[in-house]
């Protein structure tokens, strides 16, 4: 395909499909089964389609959202195909009411589709549209392992491992602080003193609490303690952090770059994992990956790991990216994992392209 400038904006189309999981995933804060995602396709005058999805966390708002983006659709339609232009315009339609929960998901959905546009267009991976090279990119195993017991915990972390990987992440937060500590027991002792462990409290602890338990896992080797207490709370974060040894994990949870800012400034966190939807979508990314260079803060991935391991791809404290696998079923070419590693695809685009028949099979009705 030859190389096209300049895009116009044809039409935004917007379907929802519920994709059940693989692995369910209980954590502190209820169990996942079926994954809701919205799927997006922005079309152009010229021929091509940048796609992209959201992951809507419960089946509740996935029609709320696609009604949201089918609304926003004739806000957009002949604009050129310029990220910073429609983020700019839907900043502007959504100050009043704020650009936080759906209407920043709508936001983060569109300018996602709007690169993966642009990076067709130009026939580059999104990596290279942005400065970068496709490449490998470290990756851990984030399926499962929710709330499920110490026995079952240590299966599933043996299986996780089954496809290369040298890092999972386990999900805490039981009723007692004895149960978190023989579940990450009996997981260590399945996967060996090699294999990296990750903890995520999902917000499960008072700041209190959090502080007695760090203290405790303290010797147990975990890679980090993700959101011990309200992600909100940075305060609550910093003090937690200045009393363990363990690193503090936080970012799945900022909206925007300036939630991240906020969050670094409170001294909250020892490491970063913004979430390319709740971030502002790949132009939001790119100004938290600036935040996080400036700051000399490891950053990492949530969720979305497809367009995910472009941009860790172009982050220059780049650190861990989060594999789930929860798009494989409706997708042609799933993210490729070797040894561990992402792999970038060297193709057009973000790599995200339809199994049509798949997204049919999972329409929500
Ligand atoms: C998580 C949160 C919400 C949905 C899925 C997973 C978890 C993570 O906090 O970090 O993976
Ligand atoms: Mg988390």
């Amino acid at each position: 395909m030859t190389p096209r400038a300049r895009l116009t904006v044809r039409d935004l189309r917007v379907r929802a499909v519920s994709v059940p999981m693989r692995l369910p995933l209980q954590t502190s804060s209820g169990t996942i089964r079926i994954a809701p995602l919205a799927l997006i396709d922005l079309d152009t005058e010229e021929g091509v389609t940048g796609s992209t999805y959201l992951f809507c966390y419960t089946p509740l708002v996935l029609k709320p959202v696609t009604e949201l983006l089918g609304n926003l659709a004739p806000l957009i339609k002949g604009d050129a195909v310029a990220p910073f232009e429609i983020n700019q315009k839907l900043l502007r339609q959504f100050r009043l009411l704020g650009a936080k929960g759906i209407t920043g998901m709508a936001m983060a959905g569109i300018d996602m589709a709007v690169w993966d546009a642009l990076a067709r267009a130009h026939a580059m991976p999104l990596a290279r549209l942005l400065g970068g090279q496709p490449r490998r990119i470290a990756a851990y195993n984030s399926c499962g392992l929710g709330l499920i017991g110490s026995e079952r915990a240590a299966d599933e972390a043996g299986q996780l491992l089954d496809s290369g990987f040298q890092a999972i992440k386990l999900r805490l937060g039981y009723p007692e602080l004895k149960t978190d500590l023989e579940v990450v027991r009996a997981v260590r002792r399945s996967i060996g003193d090699s294999v990296q462990l990750m903890a995520d409290y999902n917000q499960a602890l008072t700041v209190a609490e959090a502080i007695r338990r760090t203290e405790a896992l303290a010797g147990e080797g975990l890679h980090w303690i993700e959101e011990p207490t309200r992600a909100d709370d940075y305060q609550g974060h910093a003090q937690i952090r200045q009393k363990t040894r363990t690193s503090i994990q936080m970012g799945e949870n900022w909206w925007g770059a300036h939630e991240m800012a906020s969050c670094l400034a409170a001294g909250a966190s020892d490491l970063g994992m913004p979430d390319a939807m709740k971030i502002g979508g790949v132009s939001g990314w790119m100004q938290a990956a600036a935040l996080g260079e400036a700051a000399g803060l490891p950053l990492s991935t949530h969720l979305f790991p497809e367009i995910s391991a472009h941009l860790l791809a172009v982050s220059p404290t780049a650190h861990w990216l989060e594999y789930v696998d929860w798009a494989n079923p409706i997708l042609q070419e799933p993210l490729r994992i070797e040894g561990g590693h992402a792999i970038v695809p060297d193709a057009p685009g973000c790599g995200i392209a339809w199994d049509e028949a798949a997204v049919q099979r999972h329409l929500a009705t």
